[in-house]
């Protein structure tokens, strides 16, 4: 699918604020595949569609995860999390992205996994870095991201795992077993 038709698709689904950091994230994304060898056609249909399931109701993702028999678990925790596999889901059924890649890159866009592959990081870290993202600790992953994709990777998952437990937020398995596989794996 070419880029234009991917944005038509998306843009109702979201709001212009969330629009406008999807194209960001697209741009950020294209780069990071140009700079660290990924696909760059894979990254940015990944990261259109990232947030693609972003404004769906609970109680809609919350039955998709019921019976598409995502991991229950999810159901435990926070639903902000809910949106990335179900956008997976959603992007395949309403969208026909069948790349196995490409939606394990939404899938994972918000908590990570083991063994991310080149493109999870890419599509994960654009998320996190796009230039309408204003947080504290950013503009360290900026520059980390300018040479050292793993070591930018790992100091926005730390800065993401501190923020949840300053706020007493539980922290969902998948984001600390990212954290663990990428640490131990980079030496
Ligand atoms: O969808 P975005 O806002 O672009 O960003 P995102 O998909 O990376 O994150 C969505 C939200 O999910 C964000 O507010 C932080 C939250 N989040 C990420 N990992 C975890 C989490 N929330 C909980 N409770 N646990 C996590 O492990
Ligand atoms: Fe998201
Ligand atoms: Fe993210
Ligand atoms: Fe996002």
């Amino acid at each position: 699918m070419e880029r234009e038709q991917a944005l038509q698709i998306v843009k109702p689904q979201l709001t212009e604020h969330r629009y406008q950091h999807t194209l960001g994230v697209m741009e950020t994304a294209i780069k990071l595949a140009g700079k660290y060898g990924a696909d760059i056609k894979k990254a940015e249909l990944a990261a259109i569609f990232h947030d693609y399931a972003k404004f769906r109701p609970k109680d809609e993702m919350r039955q998709i995860i019921e019976e598409q028999k995502m991991p229950a678990i999810l159901l435990e925790f926070n639903s902000e999390l809910w949106h990335a596999p179900v956008g997976a889901f959603l992007a395949e059924k309403e969208a026909g992205i069948d790349d196995k890649e490409i939606l394990d890159a939404i899938r994972y866009h918000t908590s990570g996994r083991i063994g991310m592959t080149l493109l999870d990081k890419v599509i994960y870290l654009a998320d996190y870095i796009e230039p309408g993202r204003h947080f504290p600790g950013v503009d360290e992953v900026r520059e980390l991201a300018e040479n050292d994709l793993d070591r930018a990777l790992t100091q926005s998952m730390k800065n993401t795992i501190q923020f949840l437990m300053k706020k007493n937020q539980p922290v969902f398995p998948d984001t600390f077993n990212a954290y663990n596989s990428i640490v131990q794996n980079s030496g």
